[in-house]
């Protein structure tokens, strides 16, 4: 389906569900982006956890985002519950001044719900030959080393940089060993996980996902390393914020709703302020320094591919991909 035509499809689904116009959108083009670009655990798959989770009462979907501007280098924004990349959009312009006028700015965005990938809030920053990184965090399915209690979201991490000649250099991943939205997807398709990917209910290695989903926990990536990312994401996108824990996201009365409420960090700097250095073609030299060394696979080169296949050929839908998204309208 071309592009455009699935955000129509997708802003129709969502303005059926009674959220307002610019919420439907923004919410609908981030989808379709994910699934635009082979991010398949974002994408039309999260629709009906969307839906679930706007008739549940969670949050407040219906919400304006409040920017707290002192002038400086920190802006906050309090979402009100509702989405975190319609506080993003409304706060883009201010943050935009700020990083033109003082070379870096930081946006704390709290009580916010964020369900998507992060790279489709970073990349635009790059486009625009700015830096950008990201935290999020999300609900606690994810156990520390040697532990049996789940602490930490998936917690995913963003950056974004401009790069001479190429597309902006570009990755995004969650500091659990695999997202939860993977997870789901290999239970529904029947595949075993990797070793290392997360416990059962006791606490014991499973490469199991029913297990882990049900009663069980994922993970961090890279064990102890992983679990001070995960934490450090923890501390940025809630402490800093002022936003929810992973562990204090409670839906309990609200059955349904699927969406962390909780926070997110964003870090935008402009690399050539005080001087042109040569950022983005050092940054081109690095990427060709690595491919050379033997790497042959850069992150994002596979979203870029995707990307232009979709522009070719339309973005991939199934046919129970359409059907279920035809069952919403
Ligand atoms: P992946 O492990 O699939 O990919 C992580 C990054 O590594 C991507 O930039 C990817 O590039 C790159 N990459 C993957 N495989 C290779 C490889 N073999 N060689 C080089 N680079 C590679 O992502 P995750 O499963 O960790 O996360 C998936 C998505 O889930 C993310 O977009 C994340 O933001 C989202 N998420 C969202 C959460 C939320 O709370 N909103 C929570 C957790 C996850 P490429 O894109 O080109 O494949
Ligand atoms: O895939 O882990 C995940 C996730 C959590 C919240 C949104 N996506």
């Amino acid at each position: 389906m071309p592009f455009a035509e699935l955000v129509a499809l997708l802003t129709r689904i969502f303005l059926g569900q009674g959220l307002p116009e610019r919420t439907a959108q923004v919410l609908a083009t981030n989808c379709a982006t994910c699934q635009r670009d082979g991010g398949f655990s974002h994408g039309v798959f999260r629709i009906p956890a969307y839906v679930s989770t706007l008739q549940s009462g969670w949050g407040n979907p219906q919400a304006l985002p409040v920017i707290e501007d002192d002038g400086g280098t920190l802006i906050r924004v309090d979402a009100q519950g509702g989405f975190a990349q319609v506080a993003l959009d409304e706060a883009r312009p201010l943050l935009r001044a700020r990083v033109e006028a003082q070379g870096v700015a930081v946006l704390a965005i709290r009580n916010s719900q964020h369900f998507s990938a992060l790279w489709p809030d970073v990349e635009p920053f790059a486009e625009e030959g700015l830096v950008a990184l990201s935290v999020v965090n999300s609900m606690a399915v994810v156990v520390p080393p040697g532990g049996k209690t789940p602490v930490f979201g998936t917690n995913p991490m963003a950056f974004a940089c401009p790069r001479a000649g190429q597309a902006p250099y570009v990755w995004d991943q969650a500091s659990s060993a695999l997202a939860h939205g993977d997870v789901q997807i290999a239970a529904r398709e029947g595949h075993r996980l990797a070793p290392g990917t997360g416990v059962d209910a006791e606490g014991r290695p499973t490469d199991d996902p029913g297990a882990i989903l049900n009663g069980g926990a994922l993970l961090p990536f890279g064990g102890h390393k992983g679990a001070s990312i995960a934490m450090t994401i923890e501390i940025l996108s809630a402490a800093f914020t002022g936003g929810a824990f992973s562990t204090e996201v409670d839906w309990s009365q609200h059955p349904g709703a699927k969406i962390p409420l909780t926070g997110q960090f964003l870090l935008v700097a402009d690399p050539d302020r005080g001087g042109d250095l040569g950022f983005a073609q050092r940054v081109a030299a690095l990427s060709d320094t690595v491919r050379d060394a033997g790497q042959d696979r850069l992150p994002g080169d596979r979203r870029q591919r995707l990307r232009a296949e979709s522009a070719a050929k339309g973005v991939p839908l199934s046919q129970a991909d359409l059907d279920m998204l035809n069952g919403y309208l």
